[in-house]
């Protein structure tokens, strides 16, 4: 499949032991106002895995041990055609200490068949099944002005 070059490089983690998965509350900045993985930007230097680390104890106080790439995702926007995210999915399968409030974000643990979906991102309802299902794969999102997803690819690695 091919992808669209990225301006922003992110990570997206989410705990997850069936049937719990954790998610925040996201308070500011892209994304306010849905819960979703945790995650942000690669800084320059940084590899993916030392991003997980240090997003999840900056905006959730815990610290991965063990934890694994369950794929990536390529977000474009008809209105932003500059803004191209991709986001590189991990499942964080062990970790120290307990998720806190900071000011990013609020956690709470949902029940995999008892998702708030109507506050998450629209992309989410496409590919969290394959995700619960431990599943690896790649994909293309197209988003309108109203934040919905009007085209997509998804595809199992
Ligand atoms: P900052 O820009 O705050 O990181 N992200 C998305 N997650 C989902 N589920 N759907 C999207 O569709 C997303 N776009 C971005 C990546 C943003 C965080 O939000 C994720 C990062 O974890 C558009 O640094």
């Amino acid at each position: 499949m091919q992808h669209p070059t990225p301006t922003k490089i992110t990570t997206l983690c989410l705990a997850y032991k069936h049937p719990k998965i954790l998610l925040g509350l996201k308070k500011r900045g892209f994304g306010e106002g849905r819960w979703n993985g945790y995650g942000g930007k690669v800084e320059k230097g940084e590899t993916l895995e030392e991003n997980v680390v240090r997003e999840m104890q900056e905006e959730c106080g815990i610290t991965p041990t063990k934890f694994e790439n369950r794929g990536v995702m390529y977000f474009e926007f008809s209105e932003i055609p500059d803004q191209v995210y991709e986001v590189n999915l991990f499942l964080i399968e062990e970790y120290i200490g307990e998720p806190v409030e900071t000011e990013e974000m609020k956690p709470q643990w949902f029940g995999v068949s008892d998702l708030p979906w109507d506050k998450m991102w629209d992309d989410d309802r496409i590919w969290y099944l394959l995700f619960l299902e431990g599943k690896k794969f790649e994909g293309n999102f197209l988003f309108d002005g109203n934040e919905k997803v009007i085209r997509h690819e998804i595809e199992v690695i």
